[in-house]
């Protein structure tokens, strides 16, 4: 992320300088940890790792990595998962001995199902039943604590040495880094942290232990791709899970360009293809809109660049027709695919496997076709400022609107959207103008991706921005306090339709297939009398809350605040009420019945 100054730091607490008094064993594993190199360890403290973090206190000074203090595990990997969709670089979270990690269990989906490397550090009791404490140490013990998670993570486990902890971190960071990029998870034993050492042994070099250059498509692949591609009449690329670079973005675009491809791009992944670009066919969705059908139903090429679900997306576009169009795929997913969860989704047919990274694909391609990439980033068509507002009731694309005049110019980086967002709400120009969804649609997740982002984002001219909705806000609310705790600056706006809306379509969708009463769909889903006071909540934790915004005539003028707020420093809430409601394409998208 180059976008970055690497002189603000985050707000850091100062431990009173130490003499070492021995070397311990959780010492040489921190030491190892700061010869890594990573910034912060995200934590939520449990007896299980007291050594390492004593070590990572009064060993290293709390400092690279930096501690930050969550109030859920949830969170702590919630925001190294938004850490990586800015930087696509992993932070350290540790998490207690079970409990911990049953707490940090969804959001490692949510970073597996997005394909993000975290690398979670747990530990365990004493593996030595005789050396355990009554009860506590044999409730925070198990016998295979990795199995917990182990379905969706690249890769675990439970080192028995010193020496087997520096292999067992650096083969963790390695594959969490290396793609299909995933969590990996590292089990020390509380035993092994505490044992008392002559010394640190001689660390190994972790620069020898990095991941693997990306790998390139065979020469003939490339040259039998490129001229399907030349070939097609109505080329289309799925612009799918591909990297945060904007020469990688420059080189989509110019490969677009080359072949005259319509391109389709995906909320669930971060942007991908200006969706301002002639090219650009439909507004990016969930689920694809009659128009994005269309496109896919009409095309004799698709080249799929780690499209999330080209399967599902073939099935929206053809229903029960045969895919007769060429289908090419760029794609290393499949390593990952396990049996555990479906996240694999359908399996398509493919007449052409690039296996590699979309990057070393496109890059070759481009050569191949003799495009230039040499064309700036975006062509600004900026979507002009909405007229000032009338009074309520308030939509999110309301919403939308009235952010982007607060803005005023300034470029900001959509941490998270809701579910309520529609595609053609705000355009993307820039590889960092949105970082994607939550991968797992575990909600919950919003607030600790938002703080994730803006940790990245920290000393970047970019307003970190999340727009949440308010039950996401509420099952995540207390990652927050970390941003305030920390001195994260970022704007969070709360699209609040006091309800779990999603399950009020379906409960709708159930209600008029069986004839009952659709007025019945809000019971058990509102979230009302009493409205909780997100606002509230926001200051409750050393935030600036303000809210609720009920008139839309405000909005221009209370987000504006909001932005100036957010460059001075401070982390800022808004609650905004909105009436419910799901553009067409996701509230179908959503309801399809089962079978
Ligand atoms: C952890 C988890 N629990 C439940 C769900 C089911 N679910 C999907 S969307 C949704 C509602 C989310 O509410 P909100 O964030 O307010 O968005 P809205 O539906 O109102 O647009 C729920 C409960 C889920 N996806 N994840
Ligand atoms: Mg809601």
């Amino acid at each position: 992320m180059n976008e970055r100054n690497p002189g603000d730091a985050l707000r850091r607490d100062v431990p009173v300088a130490s003499s070492t008094h021995g070397v311990w064993g959780s010492d040489a594993i921190a030491a190892l940890l700061r010869a890594m190199d990573i910034p912060y360890v995200l934590l939520n403290p449990g007896s299980s790792f007291r050594g390492l973090h004593d070590s990572l206190v009064n060993y290293l000074g709390n400092e690279r990595p930096q501690m930050l203090v969550c109030l859920h595990e949830e969170h702590t990997v919630a925001i190294a998962h938004g850490y990586a969709k800015v930087t696509e670089q992993p932070l350290l979270a540790i998490v207690h001995s079970n409990v911990g990690l049953m707490h940090a269990s969804m959001a490692i989906y949510n970073a597996w199902c997005d394909r993000l490397p975290v690398i979670l550090l747990g530990a365990t009791g004493p593996v030595d039943a005789a050396r355990r404490r009554p009860w506590i140490d044999w409730i925070h013990t198990a016998r295979d604590q990795g199995a917990l998670v182990r379905g969706f993570l690249k890769w675990d486990d439970q080192p028995a040495s010193i020496a087997a902890s520096f292999e067992s971190l650096l083969r963790a960071r390695q594959m969490a880094e290396t793609a299909p990029k995933g969590p990996v998870y590292v089990c020390l034993d509380v035993t092994l942290q505490e044992e008392k050492l002559a010394g640190v042994p001689a660390l190994p070099d972790p620069s020898r232990y990095r991941p693997p250059a990306p790998s390139h498509p065979s020469p003939e692949l490339v040259a039998r791709a490129a001229s399907w591609l030349r070939e097609a009449k109505h080329p289309l690329i799925l612009m799918g899970r591909v990297s945060r670079s904007l020469d990688d973005w420059n080189s989509r675009v110019a490969l677009a360009e080359a072949i005259h491809a319509r391109v389709l791009t995906d909320l669930k992944v971060g942007a991908a293809f200006p969706t301002d670009h002639p090219l650009h066919a439909a507004p990016p969705g969930v689920f694809l809109t009659p128009e994005a059908a269309a496109v896919v139903r009409g095309s004799d090429l698709i080249l799929s660049l780690d499209w999330v679900d080209l399967a599902g997306t073939l099935q929206q576009g053809l229903g029960n027709d045969a895919v007769r169009a060429r289908i090419i795929q760029v794609s290393m997913d499949q390593v990952l695919h396990n049996g555990m969860s479906m996240d694999h989704q359908g399996l398509p047919p493919t007449d052409l496997y690039m296996f590699c990274s979309p990057e070393p694909a496109v890059d070759a391609l481009v050569r191949e076709l003799g495009a230039s990439s040499a064309m700036p980033a975006t062509q600004a068509r900026r979507k002009a400022d909405s007229p000032p507002m009338a009074a309520s009731p308030i939509s999110i694309g309301m919403v939308a609107d009235a952010l982007r005049q607060a803005l005023d110019g300034r470029e900001a980086c959509l941490l998270h959207l809701p579910l309520g967002w529609a595609g053609d709400m705000w355009h993307f120009r820039h590889p960092l103008d949105f970082v994607g969804s939550d991968g797992g649609g575990g909600i919950g997740a919003g607030p600790g991706l938002t703080v994730g982002g803006a940790i990245a984002l920290k000393g970047s001219p970019r307003v970190p921005v999340s727009i949440l909705g308010d039950g996401d806000f509420l099952m995540g609310a207390t990652a927050f306090w970390t941003a305030a705790n920390a001195r994260v600056p970022l704007l969070a706006i709360v699209c609040n339709n006091r309800s779990f809306f999603n399950d009020e379509v379906h409960q709708e969708r159930v209600a008029k297939t069986r004839d009952r009463p659709v007025d019945n769909r809000w019971i058990g889903q509102r979230i009302d009398n009493p409205a909780p006071d997100l606002a509230m909540i926001a200051r409750a934790q050393g935030l600036d809350g303000i809210g609720p915004v009920t008139d839309a005539s405000e909005l221009v003028r209370v987000l504006h605040d909001a932005v100036i707020r957010v460059t001075r420093g401070k982390a800022v809430v808004v609650d905004v009420h909105v009436q419910p409601g799901y553009n067409p394409a996701m509230a179908a998208g959503m309801t399809r019945a089962h079978g």
